[in-house]
């Protein structure tokens, strides 16, 4: 059986999931009638504790209408260098909301006030001016990392202070609650908006949403339908979202205890350069440069021992965990790592 830890965007529906696909009632959700959307952004609205909430089909598009419900063209907009929004979205800031990014590299991804604020433009005469802050909870590519919820707190205090909102990239917000230990809506409270994922670590098959106030959201659902997001009947992928906010939250605790799992025994092979104690959810990066292969040559001789790993830059590779994947599961992609590792160690071809 392959074993797939490229992300946690793989995982297949649930039987339970298809069944409340296969039952839904559904309506025209242009014209606000599917009951299982409504039910599922009413949910979302509860859960985030902001006014209102929206069904959109991907991650990206929430934070494109998140970025264009806070801004105006020919503005900035502060991110971390290694953020979602800059690095794998296509630049629609650039193309739907007619805004640059300004990248500012922190440490693990985790920006605090003190760096944004160095960063904040007025309107002059060369100057771009800031009309937004985008954070990424947690972290993707700084290693699934969670914003501290003081720091939340201050650089949504900060850019307030200053008439700037904040849009919270939380695709995996639940991850970080996990982490925490803390309600979604208190880590959130502070932002404007924030999005989070349905169908990553929650396991629906597609589905994100948007959350914010009311009066932001009823923009949000004229800028979704004008990129084609206007899902009439969907409220057979709702159904499948309403079971993974409902039940999959307390299903994230065992991926972060293998991700641990797999952290501490990475580190031990020869190699592979990992640091556990940075691992914080389910979200594992590591170094395999080490070994004498680049991450595109590991990943290749690893699929042919049936374990999915991508390479993320040349150097380094990135586990996610998820429900699809078990300790066994974890048992076994050890196994194929710790092989290629050994094998490029001692020149072996594998
Ligand atoms: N992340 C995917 C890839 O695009 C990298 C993954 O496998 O992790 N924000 C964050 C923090 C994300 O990690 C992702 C997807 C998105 C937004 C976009 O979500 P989708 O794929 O639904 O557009």
């Amino acid at each position: 059986m392959t074993i797939d830890l490229r992300s946690d965007t793989v995982t297949k529906p649930t039987p339970a999931m298809r069944r409340a696909m296969f039952e839904a009632e559904v309506g025209d959700d242009v014209y606000g009638e599917d009951p299982t959307v409504n039910r599922l952004e009413q949910r979302a609205a509860e859960i985030t504790g902001k006014e209102a909430a929206l069904f959109v089909p991907t991650g990206t598009m929430g934070n494109t209408i998140g970025i264009k419900v806070h801004t105006e063209h020919g503005q900035e907009v502060i991110c971390e260098a290694r953020s979602h929004v800059l690095n794998y979205e296509l630049a629609m800031m650039a193309w739907f909301s007619g805004c640059v990014a300004r990248p500012v590299f922190a440490d693990g991804g985790i920006l605090s006030w003190a760096q944004i604020e160095r960063e904040i433009r007025p309107l002059g005469p060369h100057w771009a001016p800031t009309g937004l802050i985008e954070i990424e909870n947690t972290h993707n590519m700084g290693g699934g990392t969670v914003y501290p919820m003081d720091t939340v707190r201050e650089i949504s205090d900060g850019a307030h202070a200053l008439g700037l909102k904040v849009h919270m990239d939380g695709a995996r917000v639940f991850n970080a609650a996990e982490a925490l230990g803390v309600p979604v809506r208190e880590i959130v409270a502070p932002v404007d908006t924030v999005m989070f994922c349905l169908s990553k670590a929650l396991g629906a098959p597609v589905g994100s949403m948007l959350a914010g106030t009311r009066d932001d959201m009823a923009r949000a659902r004229l800028y979704r339908k004008r990129l084609g997001g206007g899902m009439r009947q969907a409220g057979v992928l709702a159904a499948a979202g309403l079971i993974a906010l409902e039940e999959h939250p307390q299903l994230l605790a065992r991926d972060h205890a293998n991700a641990r799992f797999l952290a501490e025994a990475l580190a031990k092979i020869p190699g592979i350069t990992i640091d556990p104690g940075k691992v914080q959810t389910n979200i594992l990066i590591f170094d395999v440069s080490s070994t004498g292969l680049s991450a595109a040559e590991f990943s290749a001789r690893l699929k042919s021992r049936g374990v999915l790993i991508n390479g993320i830059n040349a150097r380094e590779m990135r586990i996610v965990t998820h429900y699809d994947v078990d300790r066994a599961g974890c048992e076994q992609a050890l196994e194929a790592i710790e092989q290629v590792a050994a094998g490029a160690v001692t020149g072996a071809r594998a």
